[in-house]
């Protein structure tokens, strides 16, 4: 069967280059659709903020600074540095031209737009091809419960650098959340589903955890394919290997099968974990082993073809 519609599930960094390499590797790029995890979204100096969402657009149309992953490649700090000059203490680094999309979008959302609409034309005015799609229109916000207290998701990943130990995940607002219409409509026309390689508490999770979601993905009739974030039971970036440890999973592509294993068909694995197949595979879901790490836009293709390919096996 031909992979034409494609959905990509995705959070940060990792799974901006996976939802970039499929922009890349399909015939026609307009066929991809990227829902994208809202819940670590906040408001900073009265601007409402959405990394995951701006990390995805930025990558997908080449704004993405190469160095972070995150923010505009070749930006500015005037803005916040007088705002240091204020008083301020500025523990988010928003550059110049990023805070251009900040200011954009709530100066919509504030009018009433929705963040689906905002998104959409901020990702068409840079010129993505693909199109971006928030998880939900409706605000919600990861806490972690850790040692020093419940944390709101930034204060714990930036400002204390993902160093608290993790004892639980909330996200406040979930259970007044519906996926936004255009989730909905993309997951039932998908030919194929990829779970990019992104944290599964704090960026597949909220994705997962929007009321109705999981039930849109069971009836979705695409073969539903992750990739593991977990290489050599290390995370590449951020904290998904201490998350799975203090939540108490086996810190390995193992164990990330085993949390997504009700709503995945197949798992892609990296070459340094080909002896756990055989396990995983025991338990119910298939696996492909190949290269993993994403260094180049090759590799972003290289990987994208793989969990097309498999996508399309899995669907024979
Ligand atoms: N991550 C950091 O580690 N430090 C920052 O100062 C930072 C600023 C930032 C600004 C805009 C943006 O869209 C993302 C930014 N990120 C920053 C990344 C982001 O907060 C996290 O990577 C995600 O929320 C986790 O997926």
């Amino acid at each position: 069967m031909a992979i034409e519609r494609v959905v990509a599930l995705a959070g940060g960094v990792g799974g901006a280059k996976l939802a970039h390499g499929l922009q890349l590797a399909l015939a026609d790029p307009t066929r991809l659709s990227v829902i994208v995890n809202t819940a670590d979204d906040f408001d900073l100096y009265g601007l409402r903020i959405c990394p995951d969402l701006d990390t995805v657009m930025y990558t997908l149309t080449g704004w993405a600074n190469p160095v972070t992953g995150w923010g505009v490649r070749d930006d500015s700090l005037t803005a916040l540095d007088m705002l240091a000059r204020f008083g301020e203490q500025p523990w988010f680094q928003l550059g110049d031209r990023d805070f251009a999309t900040h200011i954009l979008r709530t100066q919509r959302l504030r009018a009433g737009e929705t963040l689906s609409a905002v998104t959409r034309d901020l990702a068409r005015a840079l010129g993505m091809p693909a199109t971006l799609i928030p998880m939900s229109d409706d605000p919600v916000a990861t806490l972690l419960d850790t040692p020093a207290g419940r944390l709101d998701f930034q204060q714990y990943f930036v400002a204390r650098h993902h160093a608290d130990t993790v004892l639980g995940v909330t996200f406040q607002g979930i259970e007044h959340a519906r996926p936004s219409d255009a989730a909905l409509v993309a997951l039932c026309e998908a030919d194929a589903i990829v779970f990019c390689p992104s944290n599964p508490f704090v960026s597949v999770g909220p994705i997962l955890a929007v009321p109705g979601l999981r039930a849109a993905l069971a009836a979705a009739p695409g073969p539903k394919v992750a990739v593991s974030p977990i290489i050599g039971g290390r995370a590449l970036k951020g904290p998904a290997d201490q998350m799975l440890a203090s939540l108490g999973h086996e810190v390995s592509a193992h164990g990330v099968a085993r949390i997504l294993a009700d709503v995945i068909d197949g798992l892609i694995i990296d070459a340094t974990d080909a002896a756990l197949a055989v396990r995983i595979e025991a338990e119910g879901t298939r696996v492909r082993v190949a290269q993993t790490i994403m260094h180049s836009n090759a590799d972003r293709v290289e990987l994208a073809r793989v969990a097309l390919d498999f996508a399309a096996e899995l669907a024979r």
